[in-house]
């Protein structure tokens, strides 16, 4: 017996055999009086459709039209206006690269013979001649906390690209890379008129990647890098080093890789380093690292375990724990620890750490007891005193970034410090931060480990509306952004890439385009978001990121 079953415009021929299957479905057909040779029996297809050329994440303005221009990248004539910065050239030929590839599959579907191109309809403006690129500021090397993104950009007879900065020129190129679609059938590549200004609400767009629970490839964090421009992100923060592995390679410490990585293959050198941060550089992305202290440092101890903290119970050593605080010892090593690394990574700011401290390690140790009592310290005046040594040893020019526990344990700290805020109760921390003077960089919403989290219950999360919707006055120009953070203890080259995508499109798009917080929507995650974060996951998907579902049943073409 046959039985056909159609889905959309694709017809699957599933033959059955047996007679227990043949009166099953016999008495199926009855039930239903359906026609005896085709029945449908499949969904009619994905709930949540793609949108077609929509960017991710949301330009501020844009007014899109259904006009449209025939795009072929072996056809358009790049101009560019402004004087010569191999950044921008390089960015060009990136692009071009990507929009060749994507032209490759529109040739494999087209025979030349039947090619009709969208003469036949009244939309069909012709195909894209020109595009002229305008830069007007000098070139810049490094990517910055303070760096301009934004950019205009306009789809028509005289199509433009304008930015002050070689960053907003890269931003204007995804977006048009956004705005590049397939028709139905393949055969094209099309591109509406469309005119775009665009600029992003926060300046830290960042992502947390941990190498300490689990080793990550370099081809990983690229792809990672990859992502990350493809949504507009500007911040690596590179949690290099944890409690599990010792990963970073230092060449005046070596032995701490040696012995605390988890193998000898499994380390970041200095060309490696030097590589990453010239890709993320490439794409507007800035590198920073953190060498976590004095907690999560029990690698450390294979090579320098005097550097650490006995813990004690009962008049017995039973583990190791923080670095250990009143040895001049653990001061000279953290101090050319972070020198080095301070010479290697070009950016600015630098993560100091300061989170979750075993202060009870210390309280039980006989030779801190003493200290603290001969010093009138408790074990949190302990963890101040060795945050503010640790930030009198980075550079002078280095603006720092430190966990919220830094903050709350009253460590002295220049204004424009930034103080990452992960724990629960974040409104009130984040108020009373604000209150003070100091900055705030958001996290809590953000935990990518948990995978009972989807995209929808991280996109509503605005830390800006939040603040506003319990104290009006609040200076919320200093929450400068957020981090969504990649934990890596359950996470591996393997399933890194998509536990984190397109998870973290979410908070890209929170932080790019911001909420109206004088006049949030009731439900931010509207039918169109749903629709426009499947055409997104299909994009990074045809990008080589290894994006998952974001809604449940669909399909993705031309990848
Ligand atoms: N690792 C390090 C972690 C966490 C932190 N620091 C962490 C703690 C609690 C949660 C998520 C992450 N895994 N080094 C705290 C910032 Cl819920």
């Amino acid at each position: 017996m046959n039985v056909r079953v159609c889905k959309c415009r694709f017809k699957i021929k599933i033959v059955m055999v047996g007679a227990m299957a043949t009166m099953l479905l016999v008495s199926v057909l009855s039930f239903f009086a359906a026609p005896s040779d085709s029945i449908y029996i499949v969904e009619p297809g994905p709930k949540f459709p793609p949108t077609r050329g929509e960017v991710w994440p949301k330009p501020q303005q844009e007014k899109k039209s259904d006009y449209f221009y025939l795009f072929r990248p072996d056809v358009i004539q790049i101009e560019i206006v402004n004087k010569k910065c191999n950044l921008l050239n390089e960015t060009i030929e990136r692009y071009a690269e990507i929009w060749q590839r994507q032209y490759m599959i529109v040739k494999r579907y087209n025979n030349i013979s039947t090619h009709v191109e969208s003469h036949d309809s009244e939309k069909y403006l012709g195909v894209l001649k020109r595009l002229t690129i305008n830069m007007s500021a000098p070139c810049e090397y490094y990517p910055h906390f303070d760096m301009d993104e934004s950019y205009n950009l306009t789809v028509g007879a005289n199509s433009q690209m304008t930015s002050l900065s070689v960053w907003g020129m890269m931003r204007a190129f995804e977006s048009w890379t956004h705005l590049l679609y397939f028709t139905d059938d393949s055969k094209e590549i099309r591109i509406n008129k469309t005119e775009i200004h665009d600029f992003p609400q926060y300046k830290h767009r960042g992502l947390l990647l941990d190498t300490g629970r689990h080793y990550l490839s370099l081809n990983t964090i690229q792809k990672t890098l990859d992502a990350m421009s493809i949504n507009k992100m500007n911040v690596l923060h590179w949690h290099i080093v944890d409690d599990q592995s010792f990963p970073y390679k230092s060449e005046i410490l070596p032995s701490l890789s040696e012995k605390g990585a988890f193998h000898p293959s499994m380390v970041y050198t200095k060309k490696d380093i030097k590589m990453i941060i010239n890709y993320a550089r490439d794409r507007a992305i800035r590198v920073i690292p953190e060498i976590d202290v004095p907690g999560h440092t029990r690698s450390w101890g294979a090579a320098y375990p005097m550097l650490l903290t006995k813990c004690y119970e009962k008049n017995k050593v039973i583990a190791y724990g923080p670095l250990n605080p009143i040895r001049s010892t653990t001061y000279k090593i953290l101090g050319e620890l972070i020198q080095e690394v301070q010479d290697l990574f070009p950016d600015r700011y630098y993560h100091v750490g300061g989170d979750e401290v075993d202060l009870s390690c210390w309280q039980s140790n006989p030779e801190l007891k003493e200290y603290m009592k001969q010093h009138n310290l408790t074990a949190n005046g302990v963890h101040a005193m060795f945050m503010k040594e640790v930030i009198g040893r980075v550079k002078k020019t280095t603006v720092p970034i430190v966990w919220q526990e830094v903050y709350d344990e009253k460590v002295p700290i220049s204004k424009d410090t930034l103080i990452q805020v992960w724990k629960y109760k974040w409104v009130d921390e984040m108020i009373k931060i604000l209150n003070s003077g100091h900055k705030v960089v958001f996290s809590s919403s953000w935990y990518l480990d948990y995978l009972n989290f989807n995209w929808n219950s991280f996109y509503g999360d605005d830390p800006r509306l939040m603040v506003y919707q319990k104290k009006k006055n609040a200076r919320l120009e200093n929450i400068v952004g957020g981090e969504a953070c990649m934990w890596g203890e359950m996470a591996d080259d393997t399933n890194v890439i998509s536990r984190t995508w397109p998870r973290t499109s979410a908070v890209a798009e929170r932080l790019w385009s911001g909420l109206d917080y004088k006049h949030p929507p009731k439900d931010p995650v509207t039918t169109h978001v749903r629709q426009r974060i499947e055409e997104h996951t299909c994009r990074m998907l045809r990008r080589g990121i290894a994006a998952e579902p974001p809604n449940g049943p669909g399909f993705c073409v031309n990848i």
